[in-house]
């Protein structure tokens, strides 16, 4: 069986990232330019200020990309590119980029497929509250609005939101995103819901005015399973998914928060402000059938967490590997020696997408889903010169076989993006984590050379699948 020919085909980026170029053409500061540079933040300091320099070579990494064969390429614009201060002015220049990145991807019949916010905030907005403040909530429906009217007769898919839980509670709790901030949970939770009833403004508003094509979000995806057959295990595998998925799936595809997260909350002095209005406006702009991104990386297997230990707070610890105590203390994910499992303890587990994948069907019904980031982080072997990435191409594999199990079973799945097209900056990883099609010589200006993954996905694309 071959993909539908609909079916995308595709791989994605970040902008602070791969673009670099950090001070050029008037972009101005992100709370990443800023937060980069406080020691111990980073993988040994490093940095996006040039990051694998997009911002300069995207005709040749666009170029490479259309002899992969890619459908579509996952981007996301840099905000403060756009609106240097998060409001006010705009700078023409970054209009200016981001047209010729998106024409540049047209011109090779790749689909644009547009991310709003990956992370990188004006550090202007930051500063002010970041994304406690109403001004920041405000500011984003208008460099939204600004990218649907200079960018919309083109861009057909837009995602307003990756990962929400992931920046923030990497910057709310675990100290290791900006803003920077220690076990918070009072913000934490309110800035959830401030960027959700966001999310749905910005969907009403793109509906209302018109725009042709899709808007959806994209979340994070790590379905929670029992380790062992114990009843407490089972009890925290329920936790862990009230509170690592339902809370955040929910808010998009019902437009109301699980009563079980809700009361927890309540008990804890945690509530957040939801007002009637707020209310109205998520119920709304749900369920959204356009729909909804999936980064798919591991599941969690996962215990209860009976000892008093607390999560320690660290770079390290906050790298996502299988072992740690929750963010709430009342499980842990476990490392379970049968199963196998990446340099960076991150489990490999093809099986737990479709599983998951059909968990969201029994919630929430058979929505559109796009996987808009799916990948192996490794180091990867150079031999001869040639660089063997078999382990990725095995990885991807596997996790396509399973898509492609899910489509013929029904699932609404239409189409796959490898993170990443190129080796990029890792958040908190540096250089050393590649994930790329595309490799990146450090040592030798930033050359580019294919991979064997990229002759391998190659293949995929142009076969539409058909042999896996
Ligand atoms: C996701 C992010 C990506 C990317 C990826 C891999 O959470 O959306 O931007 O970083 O994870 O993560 P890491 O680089 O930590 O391995």
């Amino acid at each position: 069986m071959k993909f539908p020919e609909s079916f995308l085909f595709g791989a994605a980026s970040a902008s602070y990232q791969v673009e670099g170029a950090w001070d050029e053409d008037g972009k101005g500061v992100s709370n990443w330019d800023v937060f980069s540079k406080i020691e111990g933040k980073t993988y040994q300091g490093t940095n996006g200020d040039v990051a694998v320099d997009h911002y300069h070579r995207y005709k040749e990494d666009i170029a490479l990309m259309a002899e992969m064969g890619l459908d579509s390429y996952r981007f996301s614009i840099s905000w403060p590119r756009i609106y240097p201060n998060g409001d006010g002015e705009v700078n023409p220049k970054g209009i200016e980029f981001y047209n010729n990145l998106i024409d540049e991807c047209i011109k090779h019949d790749i689909i644009p497929f547009v991310t709003l916010y990956h992370w990188d905030l004006p550090q202007e907005l930051e500063k002010n509250g970041g994304w406690t403040s109403q001004r920041t909530l405000k500011a984003f429906e208008q460099y939204a609005d600004t990218c649907f009217a200079a960018f919309g007769d083109r861009v057909k898919h837009w995602i307003t939101f990756n990962e929400t839980v992931v920046f923030v509670r990497h910057g709310y709790i675990f100290g290791a995103h900006p803003p920077g901030l220690i076990n918070d949970f009072k913000n934490y939770y309110q800035v959830l819901h401030n960027v959700f009833l966001t999310h749905a403004k910005v969907v009403l508003n793109f509906k209302n005015s018109g725009y042709k094509g899709d808007i959806g979000i994209t979340h994070v995806f790590s379905p929670a399973f029992p380790a062992d057959d114990k009843q407490s295990s089972k009890k925290a595998a329920d936790h862990a998914n009230m509170f690592d998925t339902f809370l955040y799936y929910d808010p998009i595809l019902k437009g109301t928060y699980p009563e079980y997260v809700l009361t927890h909350l309540k008990q804890k002095g945690y509530d957040f402000e939801l007002s009637h209005e707020d209310q109205e406006i998520l119920l709304k702009a749900a369920p959204l059938n356009d729909f909804i991104g999936i980064n798919y990386y591991q599941p969690m297997r996962v215990i209860a967490n009976d000892s008093s230990a607390a999560r320690e707070l660290s770079r390290e610890a906050s790298t996502g590997g299988a072992g740690a105590v929750s963010y709430d203390g009342v499980y842990q994910t476990v490392k379970v020696p049968t199963l196998s499992y990446t340099k960076w303890g991150w489990e490999i587990s093809p099986e737990a997408l479709l599983d998951g994948l059909h968990l969201l069907k029994e919630q929430y019904g058979n929505i559109p889903i796009y996987i808009t980031e799916n990948g192996l982080g490794d180091e990867d072997p150079i031999i001869d010169g040639e660089i063997k990435d078999t382990a990725r191409i095995e990885y991807i594999e596997e996790h396509l076989k399973f898509v492609k199990k899910g489509v013929s079973e029904g699932l609404d799945i239409q189409g796959y993006f490898a993170w990443s097209v190129i080796d990029l900056l890792s958040w908190l990883n540096g250089y050393k984590k590649q994930y790329g099609f595309i490799y990146v010589d450090h040592a030798d200006h930033l050359n580019r050379k294919k991979k064997d993954s990229f002759y391998w996905y190659q293949n995929v694309i142009a076969t539409r699948g058909e042999n896996i």
